[in-house]
């Protein structure tokens, strides 16, 4: 794709208005549509499935604690944008190709609410999935600051649906937060990383074949996609021109299979003040993030002293994850262009401590669970991952009860990285560990072969996404509840997730 790196300027997507508001709530509707997208001032406008018609999706901010009624709406036309594989779980010729479903990832929410994959919906109700409960969904947000993202969750579609275009940022604010004095307003700047292919026409690229085609199928399923462009807030390759003065950027890697190592390209130091679901308990000096697909951390930048200049954000994470094909990978991601002087003086800090984290503690755990992470073939030689062996359809097995504290195993037995995503609650992560997975895969047996490694800095924070490693037991810690009910846990690596590697689980009374 040639195009000119870092010749247009970073969009910043618009906060929705609430329809409503009222006593002790807000009511918002979101519209999905098709739209005619600028990616890139040298392509022709690319078609894609925007919210609100907006691709990324309009900003919904709410405050900690406040009551939101959302009604999302499909207004999509009846035919895909992009190639479906009918042979995927919950994707065959007896469902409508076209049907969204929206989950707000990270948010505590009833089950209902959640946007379970096969509560599905199609333009204007017309047909719903079986687990469809409701039109409006109801988020009672009771969670503390974080950054979030909404996005679509349809059975079998989910990776088309994203890549079409249907994602935004959730943002919970809290007074607490504000009190800390943190770079605000137009120094606050979410940053949605995506990879993109696109065709002469403009038209988004998706693959409908893997590189060995399946020949006894029109259109199937990849192991992984991997974008030749890297977007953020939709626009290929962008610059952001910024003042010399301390920023805060909302980073989240929205990209279907695409990790991204970030760091700048003088090797400044950053600040990371937030992992997944809100700040950590002090900010760290880092140089470097990683993000899987749907992780996120918020950070700040400080550019004083670098009026005039221009740093970039570069990318070294190779794709696959961690052992990639140097032909995958992009360096290139966003430039920063230091202006000369600040508009206002930058009163913001930095503070020394920010938010003190719940512990929870092995000894309250009532439950282990080993899962292990499945590396197998199908009827079709294609890559089949799968979550303790089971597929979508197999009963549920995870089933832990209201209030009481878990410890999941998650047990890599596959030579890729998957970050692990459950839904309705966050964690902690205790350790992860070496073990042989030979020996596993023979008898059943953890033998570990090295020490435990405690989390990185980076991720000693609320999290709702893990990268499980491979040839590593890692172990998360976490509390289920407020809500009891049906909910799923899943790799959001999207081309694994579409392709079985998701499994529902219930919080049960
Ligand atoms: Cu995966």
């Amino acid at each position: 794709m040639n195009v000119t790196k870092y010749k247009d300027s970073l969009p910043i997507p618009p906060v929705l208005k609430p329809i409503n508001e009222g006593e002790g709530f807000t009511y918002y509707k979101v519209e999905m549509k098709e739209c005619k997208v600028s990616v890139h001032s040298e392509l022709p406008k690319t078609p894609m499935w925007g919210y609100e018609g907006i691709f990324p999706g309009p900003t919904i901010e709410v405050e900690s604690g406040e009551r939101v009624y959302i009604k999302w709406e499909n207004q999509l036309p009846p035919v895909h944008l992009l190639p479906i594989d009918f042979t995927v779980h919950g994707a065959h010729h007896n469902v409508p190709p076209v049907r969204t479903v929206v989950h707000v990832h990270g948010a505590v929410v009833e089950p209902e609410s959640d946007g379970y994959p096969d509560a599905w919906f199609t333009n204007g109700y017309q047909q719903v999935g079986e687990k469809f409960v409701k039109q409006v969904y109801q988020y009672d947000n009771c969670m503390n600051a974080c950054t979030l993202w909404y996005h679509d969750h349809a059975i079998g579609i989910t990776r088309l649906n994203i890549y079409a275009g249907l994602a935004g940022f959730f943002l919970v604010k809290s007074e607490k937060e504000r009190s800390l004095n943190l770079p605000t307003g137009e120094y606050d700047i979410p940053l949605l990383i995506q990879d993109r292919t696109f065709n002469q026409d403009g038209s988004l690229y998706y693959p409908k074949q893997p590189k060995e085609p399946v020949e006894e199928l029109e259109t199937s399923i990849v192991p992984e996609f991997f974008g030749e462009t890297i977007l953020v807030n939709g626009k290929v390759w962008p610059y952001l021109e910024v003042e010399p003065r301390k920023y805060r950027f909302r980073v989240l890697n929205g990209s279907n299979s695409r990790f991204y190592r970030l760091k700048l390209d003088r090797d400044q130091y950053m600040f990371q003040i937030s992992t997944d679901r809100g700040l950590l308990p002090q900010p760290i000096g880092i140089r470097e993030i990683t993000l899987a697909p749907a992780e996120r951390v918020d950070i700040i930048i400080d550019f004083s002293n670098l009026g005039g200049k221009r740093i970039t954000f570069i990318n070294d994470a190779p794709a696959p994850f961690p052992n990639g094909d140097a032909e995958n990978e992009i360096i290139d991601v966003l430039q920063f262009r230091i202006l000369p002087e600040v508009v206002y003086i930058d009163t913001s800090s930095i503070p020394a401590q920010l938010e003190q984290l719940p512990f929870l503690s092995e000894k309250n755990a009532v439950k282990r669970r080993d899962l292990t992470l499945n590396h197998l073939k199908d009827k079709y030689g294609r890559e089949l991952m799968l979550l303790d062996n089971k597929g979508w359809d197999a009963p549920i097995s995870e089933n832990p009860k209201l209030g009481t504290t878990e410890i999941w195993y998650l047990i890599n037995l596959t030579p890729d990285t998957h970050p692990i995503h459950i839904h309705l609650i966050d964690f902690q992560i205790l350790d992860r560990r070496e073990f042989n997975v030979d020996k596993y895969n023979k008898e059943k047996v953890i033998e570990y072969l090295g020490p435990s490694m405690a989390p990185e800095p980076q991720e000693r924070g609320r999290k709702d996404t893990v990268r499980a490693n491979p040839n590593e037991v890692t172990r998360i810690i976490m509390q289920f509840g407020p809500y009891s009910g049906l909910y799923v846990w899943h790799c959001h690596m999207l081309e694994h997730e579409d392709y079985e590697m998701m499994r529902p689980y219930i919080v049960i009374r």
